[in-house]
């Protein structure tokens, strides 16, 4: 949780905090001083003594300010390593309180004395340096730097120290070089980041392992995971593997404070905390079933982990073991051959190594061509998102570099003859997960056999061609297209289909299908109540639109008259802020939106990888898997309260066999990942009372609501959380993205799903699906999905959340209900719009 929610806010002391502590002395009584008129010379005296008083104060703070205040200086600490490759590397080196240990060490800092010396810079502010390890490979010396700084100067230090191998050099090649000093190489320093060495910490561990062949030896945060770990400390792991080994980290448990400022967990491929080679750096919580192993270039790691002081968590608990360099996972690339196969990079889909490179060469048979589709991409690096260089980690196919994160099958590149070589390099920081890919023997000539070949190399089927939707990823499928009358003909060449022009999402990409809606003029802009106003009287503090919408949305909340678009607050009062609920910001006067909140968001951090569409566990702790006692699961739910769920009238419908609308015939899983799977964390409740909508129409679905109240009410934990309830007024606009979740089958007359699964669809405009929907929608009705088809909810997935994120908090937008079929073109899943029963469900559970 991040602490612009926990309430406990950091407020700096400014320097008005300053001005109120100042004790100014009682102003001197001038009616007392008209009447002591003393003699005039008594009062030149005094006059001049104060002034010269005045003169000396003021001349004392000038010399302090310009003389003394110079000198404030900043610790400046910088962390480095080096090779010395005239040493041999002794056992005894690995410990620092051995003689050897020292003795080296005091040559290390000797020289580096010397190194710095070579640099005004740097010699004027060097403090002095401590050798934290060595290492194998000869001997490899880690060391820490302290410099002190005066202000302003830093950037200054920071450039010497960039120039530190050429310094290095310098040093020796100096001809008066004592015979026995160390010859180095490999010299990297970086500056240490900075809450490494924050002054609050009270409390400094360090803990070294060294893992051996058939041990797996643990490290953990001190507690786990009994007691959360302790605030203000900072922990270093310092790993080691045998020479030839790597090392391999694996988590089991990871649950840090969700903002990385205050609490988190540094890997660094190093003995020492260089920033030139961190690996990753991580907070928040992980689930359990996420592969989260990382694995060292040489035969050393380094963990730290700090906290602040407040809200510390369970921790995290991670297995060591060391595995040969060049075994499973660590190498990559090779000769590939045949029609078809796939290939990954290292330790795939656990974080390739840094520093790796590799090469694989693919041949298919003669006369037919490759063609290579990455599955999964995943070679981000923090800093890198718009990079299109590649100069961090990237593989390249055709001459070409990939890097970043890529959607799922949208890389591919096809060769012009039948071999082709797919290159993967990894440089000294940060690592991801890596790739999954496939390979393929192609006809050269026929690359898409009776299908659209796309730019990207894909194949798209005919009929797909210029209908509108971009199938091929790249947009490929819908250029040089002459629009039907069906489309609309967009400024930029493409057609979109005629039922999206005025829906409020720019389809075209340029806006022509939102041009000239409502009927308003230029300059002007359509009121929710279609009524035209001025462009200048949006935001511009006046109701012009007389129902507030030119006054939402401005970014600030004013009291505006109260209507169906204003979020009324407890007071009565009406403000014009959208979805102003728990927000974060306090917008009501008396703090009524920002009550309540401990809804709608999961201990889970985000994961993009594995398993398709699975949910991790506890990803979505608010769905309820709802059984019939004896058959299994039937319909989803959704946790509102420790005693309440909301889930659809059609699911507690009696039919002739079954008496769904009754309470005992349910029992409902919170807390529940897999079916079938009931372990610790899922709590089993039955049911006091079922509340269908008495509203409910079992032939048009409208209004089909219901609420379950639990025999007892739970305890919330990491996977039992209620979601964040909307207001009637709260906004979900069309175009959003929302998730949908549930066991229900994952195609259309198929089986239910095990795992839970997750997808991501649009809201989609009431219109435009009224008309793909033949009329059927209602204003208690909201759509979702992908229009293309391939993405919905479908059977037993009914009474389920459809989950929309505003800020950093879901909310339930609707109910799972019903829809033409399952993920089929052009028909959208339909969903009970929540907000239009926020009323009867405070009536009925007071929530
Ligand atoms: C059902 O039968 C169902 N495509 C739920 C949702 C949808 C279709 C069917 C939406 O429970």
């Amino acid at each position: 949780m991040d602490y612009m929610d926990s309430g406990l806010r950091y407020t700096p002391k400014s320097d008005k905090d300053w001005d109120t502590s100042v004790q100014f002395l009682p102003a001197s009584d001038n009616k007392k001083l008209e009447k002591k008129k003393g003699p005039g010379k008594v009062g030149a005296v005094i006059g001049v003594v104060i002034f010269a008083a005045v003169v000396a104060l003021m001349t004392g703070l000038l010399v302090w300010h310009f003389h003394f205040r110079k000198d404030v200086r900043l610790k400046k600490m910088y962390s480095g390593s080096m090779r010395i490759t005239n040493q041999v590397f002794e056992d005894a080196y690995e410990k620092s309180n051995t003689s050897e240990f020292k003795a080296l060490a005091k040559q290390v800092t000797s020289q580096l004395k010397s190194i710095y010396s070579k640099s005004p810079q740097l010699a004027k502010y060097y403090v002095g340096s401590t050798v934290q390890a060595f290492s194998e490979g000869s001997v490899i010396a880690y060391y820490l730097s302290e410099f002190k700084v005066p202000t302003g100067q830093e950037a200054s230090v920071d450039k010497a120290m960039s120039t530190m191998e050429k310094l290095v050099d310098k040093e020796q090649r100096f001809l008066s070089r004592p015979g026995n000093s160390l010859v180095l190489e490999d010299v990297i320093s970086s500056a240490l980041d900075a809450r490494l060495f924050s002054t609050s910490f009270s409390q400094f561990l360090k803990f070294t392992e060294h893992t051996k062949t058939g041990t797996i030896g643990q490290i953990q945060s001190p507690g786990f995971p009994n007691s959360p770990y302790p605030p203000n400390t900072f922990i270093q792991w310092q790993l080691r593997a045998d020479p030839g080994y790597v090392i391999k980290l694996e988590f089991d448990m990871m649950n840090l404070e969700e903002n990385c400022q205050n609490d988190f967990l540094k890997i660094y491929d190093s003995l020492v905390a260089i920033e030139s080679r961190v690996m990753e750096e991580m907070c928040g919580y992980y689930s359990p079933s996420e592969p989260l192993t990382y694995l060292s270039s040489g035969n050393v790691m380094l963990v730290t982990m700090a906290s602040d002081k407040e809200k510390n968590y369970p921790g995290f608990r991670a297995k060591l073991s060391q595995i040969r360099r060049g075994s499973k996972g660590t190498t990559c690339g090779g000769q590939l051959t045949g029609e078809k196969g796939t290939f990954t990079s290292p330790n795939f889909p656990n974080y390739y190594p840094p520093r790796t490179s590799c090469q694989w060469s693919i041949q298919v048979p003669a006369g037919k061509a490759v063609k290579v589709t990455f599955r999964k991409f995943l070679l981000s690096e923090p800093g890198q998102e718009n990079s299109k260089e590649c100069s961090k980690d990237y593989v390249e196919v055709n001459r070409k570099k990939f890097c970043g994160e890529k959607p799922d099958g949208t890389v591919t590149e096809t060769s012009n003859t039948n071999t082709m070589s797919v290159v993967f390099f990894s440089d000294a920081s940060y690592v991801d997960r890596g790739f999954d890919a496939s390979y393929e023997a192609i006809d050269v000539k026929d690359p898409c056999p009776k299908e659209f070949q796309c730019r990207n190399q894909r194949c798209v089927k005919l009929a797909l061609k210029c209908d509108g939707w971009n199938d091929c990823g790249d947009m490929s499928d819908e250029l040089n297209c002459k629009c039907s009358s069906k489309h609309i003909s967009c400024k930029n060449g493409l057609c979109k289909p005629m039922f999206w022009k005025c829906d409020g999402v720019d389809d075209c990409g340029d806006l022509t299908d939102e041009l000239n809606c409502g009927g308003c003029k230029t300059g002007q802009i359509t009121c929710k109540n279609a009524k035209c106003v001025s462009e200048k009287n949006r935001c511009d503090g006046t109701d012009n639109c007389g129902d507030g919408s030119d006054e939402l949305d401005c970014g600030r909340s004013m009291d505006l008259k109260c209507s169906d678009l204003t979020y009324r607050c407890k007071n009565n009062k009406c403000i014009s802020k959208v979805n102003p609920e728990c927000d974060g910001t306090q917008d009501c006067e008396d703090g009524s939106d920002e009550q309540n909140c401990d809804c709608g968001r999961s201990m889970f951090k985000t994961s993009r990888i594995v398993g398709g569409e699975d949910t991790e566990a506890g990803e979505f702790p608010w769905q309820v898997s709802l059984h019939v006692k004896g058959f299994g699961h039937v319909c989803g739910a959704t946790i509102i309260s420790p005693n309440w769920l909301v889930t659809a009238a059609h699911c507690v419908q009696d039919d002739g066999r079954t008496r769904y609308s009754q309470p005992s015939t349910w029992e409902a899983y919170l807390g529940l990942h897999t079916q079938g799977n009931v372990g610790s964390v899922v709590e089993k409740r039955n049911l006091k009372r079922i509340i269908a909508n008495p509203n409910y129409n079992a032939y048009t679905y409208d209004n089909d609501i219901a609420l379950m109240e639990l025999d007892r009410p739970v305890t919330y934990s990491d996977y039992i959380r209620p979601i964040c309830m909307p207001a009637p007024q709260h906004d979900f606009p069309m175009g959003n993205t929302v998730w949908i979740t549930g066991w229900g089958a994952t195609r259309e007359g198929g089986f239910a799903a095990k795992v839970l699964q997750k997808a991501q669809v649009r809201i989609i405009n009431s219109k435009v699906c009224n008309d793909l929907m033949g009329g059927q929608i209602t204003s208690r009705m909201l759509c979702a999905g992908v229009l293309t088809g391939g993405v919905d909810a479908c059977q037993g997935d009914s009474g389920g959340p459809l989950s929309s994120p505003s800020g950093s908090r879901m909310f339930l937008a609707g109910v799972v209900s019903w829809g033409d079929g399952c993920a089929r073109r052009n028909k959208p899943g339909i969903y009970t719009r929540v907000t239009k029963f926020r009323g009867w469900i405070k009536e009925k559970t007071g929530v």
